[in-house]
C-alpha cells in the first residue's frame, strides 16, 4: 500500500475506532485516488479527501415507541450529512438491527461519489435506525416511523436533505415518514423520495435500482460485443433491488436462478420466470414471508438454509456467467469470489452497497472480469430519486417511458464515464478506479470553488 494511503488509513482508524465498514470503504476509494492525487497535487494540498472523509454533520437521536402489547422500546436514530458540495444531502434510510454509526458512515461516504456520478445535483447522506421491522405489525411500524420523524424533521427539507428508502424502508415506511413530516411542518414538499404515485412519487423509482444494475451489466457486456441474452444469473436478496433485477433480467432474455433472504437461498434450475417473480413479490411485499416458501410452491426449486458460521455462501457456488449481489454489505468474501470465478462467472454488477470484500474485489480485478462496483452499478435508484425531486420542483409528472429512458441514459453515461476514466488513468477495464476517480473529481472541483468551508 502506498505511504499516503497507509498514513491516511492509520488516521481514519484512530479517529473512527470500531467502524470497520467505514475503514473498508475509505481504503478502497483512497487506493484508487492515489492515481489522481499524484497527477493533481492541488487536491492533496487542499486536503479534499481528508475533508470528504469527515462528515459535515452527524445527528444521533432517541426514537422511543410502544408496541401493540403496550411494551416500550428505545431505538437509536441517525442521519449522516456527509457532503453537500454539489447539492442537498441525498440518500436512503436503513432500518435493520445491525445498523450502527460505522455502517451508516460507509454508506454515506459511498453515496457522495455515487450521487456525483449520476450527473444530478445531489450531495451525499444516509441514515436509519437499529429498529427491526421483521415481525412487527403495520401499526407498530407506523408508530416507530412517527417517533423517528419527530426528531428527524428538524434536520431535513427539500433543499437541505432528502431521505429515501434502503434495507427495511420501502413504500410503507416512506408513507408513514412523509405523513409525519407533513403534519409537523404543515408543508407538502418533495422532502422524501420513493413516495406513492398519488402523492408525488415518480414512476419507475421502485424499479430503478434493479433495472439500473442490469442496464449497467449490459453496457459492460457491450464492450465485449456481448449481451445478457441466454446468460444464467445468480441474484441474492429478495427485496426491492433483487426483485426488479430479476424482472429486467427476464425481459432481456437472461435466466435468473437464485434469490435469498437472511435465512437462506433458493436455487431454481429452470429459471425464475414472471409468474414465479409475482409470487415472490406478493410473498415479500404483502405477506412478508420467508423465501423458503418458494421451494414449497415450485417443483424443482431447492431451498438451502445458510449457516452464518460457514466461511462461504453456497449461493455463489453455482454455475453462472453473471452475479447480481443485491442483499447487503460483504456478502461476497474471498472464498465466494474464488467459487464464482471457478464456476465461470465473468460479470458482477453490484446492486447492493459494498457487497464484495476487498479480497473479493481484488480477485475480480486480477481476473479482469466485468466488475461493476456498487457506486456505479446501483446508482439508478438515487438517480431516479433525483428525477423525482426534479418533477416535484416543477410540479409535473413524467411518463414511464420518459423516466425509463432518462434512467437508461444515466446508466449508460455512468458506464461510459467510468470506462473512459479508467482508461485515462492507465487501468483500462477497471470500473472501480473509474467510478472512484470520476465521482471524486466532480466533488473535489466543487469543493475547491467553494473555499474552505
Ligand atoms: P430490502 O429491505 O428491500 O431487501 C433486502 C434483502 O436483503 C432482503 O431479502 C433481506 O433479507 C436481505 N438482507 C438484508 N440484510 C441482510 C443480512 N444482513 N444478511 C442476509 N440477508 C440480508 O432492501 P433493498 O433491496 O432496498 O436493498 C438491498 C441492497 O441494495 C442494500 O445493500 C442497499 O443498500 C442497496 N441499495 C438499495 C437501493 C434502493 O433503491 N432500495 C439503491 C442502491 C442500493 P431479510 O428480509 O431476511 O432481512
Ligand atoms: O443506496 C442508495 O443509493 C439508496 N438506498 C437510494 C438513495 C436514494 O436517495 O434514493
Amino acid at each position: 500500500m502506498e505511504k499516503y494511503v497507509s498514513d491516511l488509513m492509520a488516521g481514519v482508524k484512530a479517529k473512527n475506532p470500531g467502524e470497520s465498514e467505514f475503514h473498508q470503504a475509505v481504503q478502497e476509494v483512497a487506493e484508487s485516488l492515489t492515481l489522481v492525487l499524484d497527477r493533481e497535487p492541488r487536491y492533496r494540498k487542499a486536503k479534499i479527501l481528508e475533508r470528504i472523509i469527515e462528515p459535515e454533520r452527524v445527528i444521533m437521536f432517541r426514537a422511543a415507541w410502544q408496541d401493540d402489547k403496550g411494551e416500550l422500546h428505545v431505538n437509536r436514530g441517525f442521519r449522516i450529512q456527509m457532503n453537500s458540495a454539489i447539492g442537498p444531502y441525498k440518500g436512503g434510510l436503513r432500518f435493520h438491527p445491525s445498523v450502527n454509526l460505522g455502517i451508516l458512515k460507509f454508506l454515506a461516504f459511498e453515496q457522495v461519489f455515487k450521487n456525483a456520478l449520476t450527473t444530478l445535483p445531489m450531495g451525499g447522506g444516509k441514515g436509519g435506525s437499529d429498529f427491526d421491522p421483521h415481525g412487527r405489525s403495520d401499526a407498530e411500524v407506523m408508530r416507530f416511523c412517527q417517533a423517528f420523524m419527530c426528531e428527524l424533521f428538524r434536520h431535513i427539507g427539500p433543499d437541505t436533505d432528502v431521505p429515501a428508502g434502503d434495507i427495511g424502508v420501502g413504500a410503507r415506511e416512506i408513507g408513514f415518514l412523509f405523513g409525519m413530516y407533513k403534519k409537523l411542518k404543515d408543508e407538502f414538499t418533495g422532502v422524501m423520495t420513493g413516495k406513492g404515485l398519488t402523492w408525488g412519487g415518480s414512476v419507475i423509482r421502485p424499479e430503478a435500482t434493479g433495472y439500473g444494475a442490469v442496464y449497467f451489466a449490459d453496457e459492460m457486456l457491450k464492450t465485449r460485443k456481448e449481451d445478457l441474452k441466454g446468460k444464467t444469473a445468480l441474484v441474492s436478496g429478495a427485496g426491492n433491488v433483487a426483485q426488479y433485477t430479476v424482472e429486467k433480467l427476464i425481459t432481456l432474455g437472461a435466466k435468473p436462478v437464485t434469490l435469498s433472504d437472511s435465512t437462506g437461498y433458493i436455487y431454481d434450475e429452470q429459471g425464475i420466470d414472471r409468474d414465479k417473480l409475482m409470487f415472490v413479490m406478493d410473498l415479500k411485499n404483502n405477506r412478508r414471508g420467508r423465501i423458503s416458501e418458494y421451494a414449497d410452491k415450485f417443483k424443482g426449486a431447492v431451498f438451502t438454509k445458510v449457516d452464518p458460521k460457514l466461511d462461504y455462501n453456497p449461493l455463489w457456488n453455482h454455475k453462472a456467467e453473471c452475479a447480481f449481489p443485491s442483499a447487503t454489505q460483504n456478502e461476497i468474501n474471498g472464498k465466494d469470489a474464488t467459487n464464482l470465478l471457478r464456476n465461470g462467472c465473468y460479470v458482477v454488477s453490484e446492486g447492493a452497497n459494498m457487497p464484495s470484500t476487498i479480497d473479493a474485489v481484488n480477485q475480480f480485478l486480477d481476473a479482469k472480469i466485468l466488475f461493476g462496483p456498487g457506486k456505479a452499478a446501483n446508482a439508478g435508484g438515487v438517480a431516479t430519486s433525483g428525477l423525482e425531486m426534479a418533477q416535484n420542483s416543477m410540479r409535473i409528472r413524467w411518463t414511464r417511458e420518459e423516466v425509463d429512458a432518462r434512467l437508461f441514459n444515466i446508466m449508460k453515461n455512468i458506464h461510459d464515464v467510468c470506462y473512459r476514466t479508467a482508461e485515462k488513468y492507465g487501468t483500462p477495464g477497471n470500473y472501480v478506479n473509474g467510478a472512484n476517480i470520476a465521482g471524486f473529481t466532480k466533488v473535489a472541483e466543487a469543493m475547491l470553488d467553494q473555499g474552505l468551508v
